[in-house]
C-alpha cells in the first residue's frame, strides 16, 4: 500500500473507514474537481484519473451525497478507454452546504472534508458584516473551522485597515482574522500556519477578493485564472469551478468561484455559534421565547441600549431568521410547519447551550 502518497492528500483520517469496507479490490481516491458528471480524482498509482459514480450510487444517493470536490471515494479501474467507477463515498468529516432556493433536494455541497475555511474579504471594499455572518454560519454548520482573511491591505492606509478589522471582529467573536496582501506578500507568514501537510483548507468569499491570486502565490505558478475587478471593484467570476490543489509545502487547498448567493442550511448549530454573543445574552432574557424585539426584560435589547453590542448583530439575526422562514415556506406548507418546530427547538437549544457551554459565556 502506497500510503505515504495517499497521506500527502490527507488520507490518514479515512484509512479506517476504507479498510472496514473490506474491499481490497477497490482503491481509495480523492476527488480533485468536477467537470459535469465526470470527476477528476487522484489515487496512489494515478496522479490524475477520470471517474464516474456507479449506477447504483447515482440511483440511491441524494444529490448532496454524490461525490464532490474533497471527497474520499473507492474506485475500480474502468475498462480500456472508459472512466473509472466510483463505488462508495467515505463518510465526510465536514461538508459545506449551499442551500438551493426552496429545494432541499437540490442543496449543493460546496466542498467536502475541509479542515479550515478561509473566508476571504478585501480591505478596500466594505465587507458587509451581514454577508460575513452568513458565511460564518454556514462554516460553523459544516464542522470545519473558520478563519477570516482580509486581503488587499496594500490598498488601504493603517486607520482604514484598523476600522475594517474592528468591524469584522465585532461580527466574528473568537474567529482568527488575518490581514494579508497577495500582491506584496504581507501577512503570508501568518497565513502559512494554516497550510499544513495533510490539512485541507478551502477559500470562499465574493468574486474579486483575490482567492485565486492567493492560491497562485502558494502554488508558485499561475494555475488559476485571475481577472481584474470592474470599476466598482466587483469581481468578474474569473474562477468557474472548484478545484483541489496540493501545495509544494504539503498543504491541500480548494479554490472556489465567488458565489453570488450563499444560502444557509441546518443552522440549528451554526446559527447559535455565529451569534454566540447574542445567545449568551438571550439566556438572561425574562421570557423563554423572547424574540429580542422590545419585549420587557430583554437582555439583548438592554446590552444594545448600554452600547455593549451593535444593534446590527440583532438585526442580522432577525434578517437570517426571516430569510430562513421564507425559504421554508417556498418549499411547502407541511415543511413550513416543521420549520416552526425547528425554530422552537433552536431557541430552546440556544438557551440550553448558553447555560452549559462555557464558550458561549462572556
Ligand atoms: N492590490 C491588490 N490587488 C489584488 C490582491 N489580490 C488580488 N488582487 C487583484 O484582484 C483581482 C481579482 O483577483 P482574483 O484572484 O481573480 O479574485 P477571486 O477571489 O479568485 O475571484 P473569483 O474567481 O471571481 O471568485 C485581480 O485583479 C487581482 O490581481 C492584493 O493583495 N492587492
Ligand atoms: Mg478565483
Ligand atoms: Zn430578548
Amino acid at each position: 500500500m502506497e500510503h505515504s502518497i495517499l497521506d500527502s492528500w490527507g488520507f490518514a483520517p479515512f484509512s479506517l473507514a476504507f479498510s472496514s469496507l473490506a474491499r481490497p479490490d477497490l482503491m481509495p481516491a480523492r476527488v480533485l474537481s468536477a467537470l459535469g458528471p465526470r470527476l477528476e480524482v487522484v489515487a496512489a498509482a494515478h496522479p490524475s484519473l477520470f471517474a464516474q459514480p456507479s449506477g447504483r450510487l447515482r440511483h440511491t444517493m441524494a444529490p448532496h451525497q454524490l461525490p464532490t470536490v474533497g471527497d474520499w471515494v473507492t474506485l475500480s479501474p474502468g475498462d480500456a478507454g472508459a472512466a473509472a467507477v466510483i463505488h462508495h463515498v467515505l463518510p465526510r468529516r465536514t461538508q459545506l452546504l449551499r442551500r438551493a432556493a426552496g429545494r432541499r433536494d437540490q442543496d449543493q455541497v460546496v466542498a467536502a472534508n475541509v479542515d479550515t475555511f478561509l473566508l476571504v474579504t478585501s480591505a478596500n471594499r466594505d465587507a458587509s458584516p451581514r454577508r460575513v455572518e452568513r458565511y460564518l454560519t454556514a462554516v460553523w454548520d459544516s464542522g470545519a473551522a473558520p478563519v477570516i482573511v482580509v486581503n488587499k491591505i496594500d490598498l488601504v492606509d493603517g486607520s482604514a485597515l484598523a476600522a475594517a478589522l474592528a468591524e469584522l471582529a465585532a461580527v466574528a467573536p473568537g474567529v482568527p482574522i488575518v490581514p494579508v496582501s497577495a500582491h506584496s506578500g504581507a501577512g503570508s507568514a501568518e497565513l502559512a500556519a494554516y497550510l499544513r501537510p495533510g490539512h485541507t483548507i478551502a477559500l470562499i468569499g465574493s468574486s474579486g477578493v483575490g482567492k485565486s491570486t492567493l492560491v497562485n502565490r502558494w502554488l508558485g505558478r499561475d494555475h488559476q485564472t485571475v481577472l481584474p475587478t470592474d470599476d466598482n471593484d466587483r469581481g468578474r467570476h474569473a474562477t468557474t469551478r472548484r478545484e483541489l490543489f496540493a501545495l509544494p509545502g504539503g498543504g491541500l487547498v480548494i479554490d472556489t468561484p465567488g458565489m453570488r448567493i450563499f444560502g444557509l442550511l441546518d443552522t440549528d448549530t451554526g446559527l447559535a455559534e455565529a451569534f454566540a454573543d447574542i445567545a449568551a445574552l438571550a439566556a438572561r432574557c425574562r421570557f423563554r421565547d423572547c424574540q429580542h424585539r422590545g419585549e420587557p426584560g430583554c437582555a439583548v435589547d438592554a446590552a444594545i441600549d448600554a452600547g455593549e453590542i451593535d444593534p446590527g448583530r440583532r438585526d442580522g439575526l432577525h434578517k437570517l431568521e426571516r430569510e430562513l422562514a421564507a425559504a421554508e415556506r417556498r418549499r411547502d406548507p407541511a415543511l413550513a410547519r416543521e420549520a416552526r418546530e425547528r425554530w422552537k427547538a433552536l431557541h430552546k437549544g440556544i438557551r440550553a447551550r448558553s447555560k452549559i457551554d462555557p464558550k458561549l459565556r462572556r
